[in-house]
């Protein structure tokens, strides 16, 4: 079974989350999504998510492309995550190309996908700020 795994923290889940999880389903029989606690995102990625963990958890277990969520605490745990659930691969969105490269010394492949360019949670939370003023 080829285990694909891919981390991020998915608030506001809209369709180019979506196309990057069928896609990196699609590079595999079993995708595990590491999804980015509420502490890891204000201490170490100074974003606040509109939904809580545990509600971007359930959001992510009802992907269909998704079979397992776990948190992501730190930028450090991709590699024992690699050894721990045996992944053969790696994905996430060009936006980080380049930044993960040395998981292949883990005998992990690295994959970046192309990312959805029009939409992303900045832009949704943007656009109903602007139509609420008008
Ligand atoms: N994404 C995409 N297209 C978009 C928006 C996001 O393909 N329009 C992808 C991102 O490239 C990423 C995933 O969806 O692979 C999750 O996006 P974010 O929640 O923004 O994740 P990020 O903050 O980049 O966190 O350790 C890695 C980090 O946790 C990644």
């Amino acid at each position: 079974m080829k285990k694909v795994i891919t981390y991020g923290t998915f608030d506001l889940i809209h369709y180019g989350h979506i196309n990057l999880l069928k896609h990196a389903k699609q590079l595999g029989d079993y995708l595990i999504v590491a999804c980015s606690t509420d502490e890891f995102n204000l201490n170490a990625k100074d974003k606040k998510a509109y939904f809580s963990y545990e509600q971007r958890k359930s959001l992510l277990e009802s992907v269909r492309y998704v079979d397992l969520v776990i948190p992501e605490n730190s930028w450090e745990q991709k590699i024992n995550d690699i050894h721990e659930f045996k992944i053969d691969v790696f994905v996430i969105g060009d936006d980080w190309a380049g930044q993960f490269d040395y998981l292949r010394n883990e005998g992990c492949e690295v994959i970046y996908l192309p990312r959805t360019p029009e939409i992303s949670t900045t832009q949704i939370k943007s656009d109903l700020n602007r139509n609420k003023k008008k």
